[in-house]
């Protein structure tokens, strides 16, 4: 029985590399996606949150489940946001949405509900059952800025012993600024006193912390978002030299499912696709691009270390 969330974790982590490490070719992935809260109150009913819905980090990880180069191919550890999206079943959410009723059949003599035959929705089950099957996906969620932390450095730290042939792939959208436990609020926050002033800290940039010292052999790659496309490209660059990442993968919030520009040491690259969604499509092609560049730099890194 474990005795922390820490050590829970860890021995997931092990347990599921240790399952696939009996194959030749297998590289490990993990893949943090969705945004984090930052809580106001230690029984929270407030948070500070943000826009992230996880679709990039679903869809990455699908297209990284979804690699066969020769006997290269990868495992996913997807650290999630509670409640965001999966890898494949997100593209089931349509059934919950306004148009829902429309891929449902009811049968009144079986009283068998059936999901009408869409193509997307069947490669997506089929992609999800043999990644289940095959043991090549993990999933673990967190919630708070607090919680991402530890699943963050448990899992890193479990998995540093691949050491290159691990890749962390940072999409979630950490929350820049938050209240410490230790000064929080234990109850929920009373109005009565008016308006009120919160001293925010800053949070670390965790994907620092991975290269520096959590798994410092892993390639790295991280996201930047912003929404001014003016300051993308120096903001990029500053997090590319301060955390010293592989690559740091630049989007801003309006188009980010229609163009990426990758920054590295070596240069600038852009992935651009006009017109798609991921959360339309089947496969996303700005995913799939990326990954495929990714596969590629992380074969050059496991070759050049
Ligand atoms: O999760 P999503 O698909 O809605 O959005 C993806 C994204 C914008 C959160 C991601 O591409 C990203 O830029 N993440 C890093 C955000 C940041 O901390 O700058």
């Amino acid at each position: 029985m474990s005795d922390s969330p820490r050590t829970e974790i860890e021995e997931k982590v092990k347990a599921f590399l240790d399952f696939n490490s009996q194959f030749s070719g297998r590289r490990t992935v993990i893949i943090t996606s969705g945004g984090t809260t930052a809580p106001l109150e230690r029984n929270t009913v407030r948070f500070i949150d943000n826009l992230s819905t996880g679709n990039r980090g679903a869809s990455s990880a699908e297209s990284f489940l979804r690699v066969e180069r020769g006997d290269v191919s990868y495992s996913v550890i997807f650290l999630h946001r509670k409640s965001s999206a999966l890898p494949f079943m997100r593209h089931f959410a349509v059934l919950s949405g306004s148009s829902g009723a429309s891929f449902l059949d009811f049968d009144e003599s079986s009283g068998v509900i059936q999901v009408v035959s869409d193509e997307n929705l069947k490669s997506a089950l089929r992609d999800r059952k043999r990644a289940e099957s095959e043991r090549r996906l993990l999933e673990i969620s967190f919630e708070s800025v607090e919680d991402y932390e530890i699943v963050v450095s448990s899992s890193c730290q479990a998995a540093s012993s691949l050491g290159n042939e691990l890749m962390f792939f940072s999409a979630a959208a950490v929350s820049d600024f938050y209240v410490p436990s230790d000064s929080m609020a234990e109850h929920k926050i009373q109005t009565s006193g008016g308006g009120m002033k919160m001293n925010l800290h800053p949070v670390p940039k965790f994907v620092g912390k991975v290269r520096k010292g959590w798994a410092t052999e892993a390639y790295v790659a991280s996201f930047k978002l912003e929404t001014d496309v003016s300051l993308l490209e120096q903001k990029s660059k500053n997090s590319l030299s301060s955390n010293e990442v592989h690559v740091v993968i630049g989007n801003t919030l309006k188009d980010r499912y229609e163009k990426v520009t990758l920054f590295t040491l070596q240069g600038i690259g852009v992935i651009e696709k006009q017109g798609v969604s991921p959360i339309k499509q089947g496969v996303s092609p700005i995913e799939q691009e990326l990954v495929s560049w990714l596969v590629d730099a992380h074969t050059k890194h496991i070759e050049s270390s």
